[in-house]
């Protein structure tokens, strides 16, 4: 079993390719098409995940179920937090009563109710197949940081951003700091709140300002949680995010036009792959920092 520890270091991958991919939220087919478009190598390629494996798509369980692969190292989102938050009380007790649990929760607002399809009303609990998924996340760190050197990169859901960062000098935390988190092996609750929600550098209040691609001393930090048509970089964070549940309710509702999918960053070739519910083929680019 993997260790509950919420940050989480691992050597470079010298055998075979790592690959970062955005927020799932249940599109397991798209991330099927992107593995077999790199011709993922299970014995000897990784697959990293930013987070919000589960909601809103249409195979939530299936993506939650990623997490016994041994090739697969995701962060927590802030939907599996909501979904570890609403079943909290069902992970201490093993009774899980519908009728009194299912009320007034932003969980199943923001795309949870997908739960509801594994309730297993007569015994008054969920389904083990359930169950099983609600204990991998419950595993899942809150940080992944790979390799040393100019090889290092991190893997988080939302933002590094300080909440301080008006008057400390940096916007972002810095790879010092974040080895002092893996000495102690704690992520201190300001920082994790943001590590679950931010939006702080990927919406408009700082992508607005003149900033850079890279910040000195912040190895590349993949993230998503916030997505835009493209994979965009800032102050070292990547983000992943490119909707690729829009696209799914583009293809069920019908609408045109619709730039959303799933993307796949390849860590050594530094360029990206996407697939969309709107198209058959894929894509490919290389990100643009600014
Ligand atoms: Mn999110």
């Amino acid at each position: 079993m993997k260790s509950n520890a919420p940050i989480r270091k691992l050597p470079a991958n010298t055998v075979g390719k790592d690959y970062v991919v955005g927020d799932l939220h249940g599109c397991y087919g798209l991330l099927e098409r992107l593995l077999n478009e790199v011709e993922f190598d299970k014995a000897c390629d990784r697959l990293f995940s930013v987070g919000d494996l589960i909601d809103r798509g249409p195979d939530s369980l299936r993506c939650l179920q990623l997490l016994e692969e041994s090739w697969f190292y995701a962060v927590r989102g802030n939907h599996e937090l909501m979904m570890l938050d609403f079943f909290s009380s069902y992970l201490a007790t093993g009774k899980f009563d519908p009728l009194e649990d299912i009320v007034d929760n932003g969980f199943l607002e923001y795309g949870g109710d997908w739960v509801s399809g594994y309730v297993d009303a007569d015994r008054h609990c969920m389904t083990q197949e359930f169950n099983r998924g609600l204990i991998l996340a419950l595993q899942m760190p809150l940080m992944w940081v790979v390799g040393e050197g100019s090889t290092r990169f991190h893997v988080i859901h939302a933002d590094l951003v300080r909440p301080d960062y008006k008057t400390a000098g940096h916007i972002v935390w810095l790879d010092s700091d974040i080895d002092q988190w893996l000495e102690r092996q704690l992520i201190p609750p300001e920082v994790e709140q943001r590590l679950y929600w931010s939006r702080a550098l990927m919406s408009s209040q700082l992508a607005e300002q003149e900033v850079a691609g890279t910040q000195t001393g912040l190895s590349l930090t993949f993230c998503g949680h916030t997505y835009a048509a493209k994979p965009r970089q800032l102050l070292s964070h990547l983000c992943l995010d490119t909707g690729a549940f829009v696209s799914w309710w583009s293809r069920i509702y019908g609408e045109e036009g619709d730039n959303s999918g799933l993307t796949l960053f390849d860590v050594q070739e530094s360029r990206w792959v996407s697939a969309s519910y709107r198209r058959d083929d894929v894509f490919w680019g290389e990100v643009s920092a600014r």
